[in-house]
């Protein structure tokens, strides 16, 4: 397997947690994204909206769309499972994963950052403000879910890690380094956060610890 990735990237994230507690092992490929690695041609053929994450798994056509990768471990890797039994529970498990992976991460991907900053004259206060909006919209959404939802366990649902538990890991963890967004204000999603950190999947692909944020740009 190979994985295409940034070590700041949300939904590059999300895979490498599923990877590793899935006990995956993919070479990685990191690319540039404020350096524009993503626009290459030979990387745009692979996954023409120029995006990460981008997994390739043996010889078939590459897999794109980090929840999308997340399903295709799931069904071809099923243990551990990241997805309850309960369909009902799935279905909980599902949108709390979409709360922050699709209603709030396309506000603050490097292209509408770039966007902000190149075609509306945004300044950089003006930018931040954008981008802890957003994130803390999903946070005090998701907050509200697992605060008052019964099946809230030691983790998102029951207690072993779903992929509601990545998605909200990668968006706390980007919701911090992107604008220093404090996690407080949400204190169950915060135990969570800390419960999931205490688990080396976890623990070992978060973005400071990946080989190239030692060489990247200040954010
Ligand atoms: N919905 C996509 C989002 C992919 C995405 O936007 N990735 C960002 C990094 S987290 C990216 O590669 N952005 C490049 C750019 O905006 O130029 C997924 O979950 O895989």
């Amino acid at each position: 397997m190979k994985l295409y990735t940034y070590w700041r990237s949300q939904a590059s994230f999300r895979v490498r947690i599923a990877l590793r507690l899935k006990g995956l092992v993919a070479e990685t490929i990191a690319l540039d994204l404020l350096k524009g690695d993503q626009f290459d041609p030979t990387y745009r053929a692979l996954n023409p909206e120029m995006v990460v994450p981008t997994l390739l798994d043996g010889d078939g056509p590459p897999l794109v769309q980090s929840l999308a990768i997340l399903e295709y471990l799931e069904e071809k890797y099923p243990q551990p499972p990241l997805l309850p039994v309960d369909l009902r529970a799935r279905a909980h498990v599902r949108a709390l994963a979409q709360m922050p992976a699709m209603d709030a991460h396309p506000f603050i991907v490097p292209r509408v950052r770039r966007y902000l900053e190149q075609e509306l004259h945004l300044d950089e206060p003006a930018r931040l403000k954008w981008l802890r909006h957003w994130l803390d919209l999903a946070s005090r959404a998701i907050e509200d879910v697992l605060a008052r939802d019964p099946r809230t366990g030691r983790f998102c649902c029951g207690d072993r890690p779903t992929i509601a538990d990545i998605c909200l890991v990668a968006h706390l963890t980007s919701a911090k380094m992107l604008c220093d967004s404090d996690p407080a204000p949400y204190p169950t999603a915060r135990r969570i956060l800390d419960a999931c950190m205490q688990i080396d999947a976890f623990a070992s692909e978060h973005p400071l610890r990946q080989a190239d944020a030692q060489t990247a740009a200040p954010i």
